[in-house]
């Protein structure tokens, strides 16, 4: 048990136009088949799974094989409907659970409740759960995926249109957000994590620290000074071992017990504000295995113990 919001809104968002790989928009079904508002529900919390963002399917739109910023100006739509939507969702007293879709919808996500918490004088901390940094920008991205880009947006560079969803930018300060998972960061992404300042747990630091130690230090860096923190977990900061079914899988990374722990620490603050569950995808899954372990791990994230 901790003091969260005891109510819950889960917001689907199937978007794949992000990625390369087609089918991350199922990942929402995927997630809803294993159960996670039911087990929500068990739990205790209240949850509520009503308004989905809709998103256009890419046979519906003009083909964009190659560019900067692909499939700019849908997931832009999406990113501003979206940031409504969890903007709304805390204004009613929710904790918004934002399920995936690749990693472009953060932009939105993070867009809308760091707004909130803005209007009330507190800046928002934020984990970023990923085995890639998403620090491109148009120009030095190599994929032009625009799923490989949403938290330099969350930091202030890049899309103006995007870095300006809302009011407040940016929406997160560099002294407040951590990544962690690390283990495939772009040749230009790396500067311009080095100019922003902030701080990285690769895999050799988890592995040298434990992950209980980098966890607490972590969580000790989200939550000074701020409000709360909202965590941001690609699925693919996991072992392709423990989550097969992503796009982008990268080996060597965070074991499901160190997910759990790390989560269920999140949990023990009871200051998680909101939480993204992005890039499954169920059709390179093997049966349903990963949403259900992505379940698993969210309900750490919810105060889920053995005891
Ligand atoms: N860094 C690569 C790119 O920008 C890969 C990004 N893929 C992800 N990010 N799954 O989490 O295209
Ligand atoms: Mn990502
Ligand atoms: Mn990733
Ligand atoms: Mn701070």
């Amino acid at each position: 048990e901790n003091g969260q919001t005891k109510s819950i809104q889960i917001i689907g968002v199937p978007v794949d136009l992000g990625a390369s790989r087609r089918g991350t928009d199922g990942g929402v079904s995927a997630v809803r088949i294993a159960g996670l508002g039911e087990k929500l529900t068990k739990m205790g919390y209240t949850v509520t799974d009503e308004v989905d963002v809709a998103v256009p399917s890419k046979e519906s739109r003009p083909k964009e094989t190659t560019g900067n910023m692909r499939f700019r100006s849908e997931i832009l739509q999406v990113c501003q409907d979206l940031a409504v939507v969890t903007k709304e969702a805390l204004n009613k007293g929710n904790l918004p659970l934002i399920i995936g879709g690749d990693h472009s919808l953060a932009i939105g996500s993070i867009s809308g409740i760091a707004d909130y918490f803005q209007e009330k004088g507190g800046e928002l901390g934020l984990v970023w759960f990923d085995a890639h940094a998403d620090m491109n920008i148009p120009g030095i991205s190599p994929s032009g995926n625009i799923h490989g880009m949403p938290l330099s947006h969350l930091l202030g560079y890049g899309d103006k249109e995007f870095t300006g969803i809302l009011s407040v930018n940016p929406k997160i300060k560099p002294e407040n957000v951590v990544l962690v998972g690390v283990r495939d960061i772009d040749e230009k992404e790396k500067e311009l994590i080095k100019q922003s300042g902030i701080k990285v747990y690769s895999m050799r630091d988890i592995d040298e620290l434990g992950m209980s130690r980098v966890s607490d230090e972590i969580l000790e860096i989200v939550t000074k000074g701020t409000v709360g923190f909202h965590v941001s977990f690609d699925v693919d900061g996991c072992d392709p071992e423990v989550m097969p079914g992503s796009g982008t899988l990268v080996p060597g990374g965070v074991t499901y017990r160190e997910a759990h722990l790390l989560l269920e620490k999140c949990a023990e603050t009871g200051l998680m504000t909101s939480m993204d569950l992005v890039e499954l995808n169920p059709f390179l899954d093997k049966g349903n295995i990963s949403a259900e372990r992505a379940v698993s791990l969210v309900l750490s994230a919810f105060g889920q113990s053995v005891l």
